[in-house]
């Protein structure tokens, strides 16, 4: 097996809001939701390459705050997600857009965490955000 390959997300809050968006590809992952990011590209540090990922997919500029224990694999061979909290530095919630890779953003708020169909491999990084989040 080749060396694995690191998948950043982030748990970006704003007023106490869990941001979620919906994956618009590829075909098997459409419609799912998840924790916005993606892959570390060569000679990246980790929240260097989520601070790419936030701008790309959202236009926003974002400040990663804390790791959030734990680690996921996914899928696909040799892929695994590691999460962030993060904030926004600049602009408001409600005018934040999904540029590329979504297609509808939620902003959830505790109570409503469980409300979206996240993707399966996402579940135990919101549920280990939430806590962080509540402590
Ligand atoms: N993935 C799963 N959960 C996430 C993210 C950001 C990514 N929160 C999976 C979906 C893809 C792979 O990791 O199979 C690479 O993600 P991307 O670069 O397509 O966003
Ligand atoms: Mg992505």
């Amino acid at each position: 097996m080749t060396d694995r390959i690191l998948v950043v997300g982030a748990a970006l809050y704003a007023d106490g809001r869990l941001l979620a968006a919906r994956r618009s590809a590829p075909a098997a992952l459409a419609g799912r939701w998840e924790l916005p990011g993606g892959k570390v590209e060569p000679g990246e540090r980790p929240e260097q390459a989520l601070v790419r990922e936030l701008r790309e997919e959202l236009g926003v500029e974002a400040k990663i705050l804390e790791r959030v224990p734990g680690e996921w694999p996914l899928g696909r061979a040799g892929y695994v997600l590691r999460v962030w909290t993060a904030e926004l530095i600049s602009g408001e919630a409600h005018d934040v857009r999904p540029l590329e890779d979504h297609d509808q953003l939620r902003w959830l708020a505790p109570g409503e965490l469980w409300d979206v169909d996240w993707l399966e491999h996402d579940r135990p990084a919101v549920a280990e955000a939430a806590r962080l989040a509540q402590a």
